[in-house]
């Protein structure tokens, strides 16, 4: 029996590339359900999508989201789509259809739980993007995401992955806007399910479509969700830090006074005796927490990979 496919395509205010979008994924895979997910655009998005939909004999339906961002509304998708395998891909026609066949099969044939369009492996990206902050962002944070999660990911950023039900059944996002890449990459990683890159070409949006990402404000909150998924995924290294940084200013506030305790079997620095205390004390603390926080972390994935091996059963 063949799977059902459902194509997800977060848009907001994307008139001019909407239609194009879906008349491309359509002549690739119009066996597909089509899910523009479409947050109170003020364009005519909407508009544009439902004849398009109609024109094309698309399946599916366009969802609305009243919470803005895109993560939020794939969020949406996520929770009310019930098929096989979920396609996620821009509205804005910058991942081309015709690679789509490509990305799929290895869900299709259950060797990976997410396939990810790689924009960097022929350059595509560095060639199309023009906006230089973009390209050291995107090495900043896949530096940050394989250091502290163990992949080896190249793309982190890329909006066009192709997913398995199981691992979009288990992926609660928590995030709102373009934190998502960042968010499921993370996701994928940390619980292990097996993530496949493959090339896409990528082309920039055409003229007069413009970007709803703001390369300042969303690039700080990638970070912070970075920080924020290394605190709550890796508790034990991020506060063993913190304890170890404790213990070193103890050790170097501590030195004065105990030195000369020695020498003259009296402490005069008091107040460098007390900061050291107080140091030595918050050490100790966030060591206990970085324990107990870690033992944490370690049932919630374990319960995580029992939810996932007993859908295995499904
Ligand atoms: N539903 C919904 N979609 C959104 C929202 N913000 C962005 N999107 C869609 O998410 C996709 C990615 O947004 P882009 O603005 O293209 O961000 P980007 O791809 O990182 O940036 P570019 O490289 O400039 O294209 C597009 O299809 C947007 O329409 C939102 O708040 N709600
Ligand atoms: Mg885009």
């Amino acid at each position: 029996m063949s799977k059902s496919i459902a194509i997800i395509i977060p848009a907001y205010n994307e008139e001019m590339t909407i239609v194009e979008t879906l008349k491309d994924f359509h002549r690739v895979c119009p066996e597909a359900e089509f899910y523009v997910v479409d947050n109170a655009s003020q364009d005519r998005t909407h508009e544009l999508a439902l004849a398009a939909y109609r024109e094309l004999g698309c399946k599916g339906i366009i969802l609305t989201q009243s919470r803005k961002g895109k993560a939020a509304a794939v969020r949406k998708a996520f929770m009310e789509i019930n098929a096989d395998i979920y396609v996620m891909v821009d509205a804005d026609m910058t991942y081309p259809a015709s690679d789509l066949p490509e990305l799929l099969k290895p869900v299709l044939e259950c060797r990976a739980d997410m396939v990810c369009g790689n924009r960097h492996s022929a350059g595509a990206y560095q060639r199309e993007n023009k906006r230089p902050m973009h390209h050291f962002g995107n090495k900043l944070v896949r530096l940050l995401i394989n250091f502290f999660f163990n992949g080896n990911l190249e793309d982190v950023f890329t909006g066009y992955r192709v997913m398995s039900k199981r691992f979009v059944k288990n992926y609660p996002i928590l995030a709102d806007g373009f934190e998502l890449e960042t968010e499921m990459s993370i996701h994928a990683l940390d619980k292990g399910y097996s993530i496949i890159e493959l090339p896409t070409a990528y082309r920039d949006r055409p003229a007069g479509s413009f970007s709803k990402l703001n390369t300042v404000t969303d690039g700080v909150l990638v970070l912070q969700t970075i920080f924020s998924i290394f605190v709550n995924y890796r508790p034990l290294l991020f506060f063993s830090l913190c304890s170890l940084a404790f213990a070193a200013t103890a050790l170097a506030t501590g030195a004065v006074p105990v030195m000369e305790f020695i020498q003259t079997s009296k402490i005069l620095h008091i107040p460098l005796a007390i900061l050291a205390t107080g140091l030595s004390i918050l050490s100790m603390l966030s060591f206990s927490v970085a324990v107990i926080l870690d033992g944490l972390a370690k049932g919630r994935r374990f319960d995580h990979a029992l939810r996932v091996l007993h859908w295995n059963e499904r």
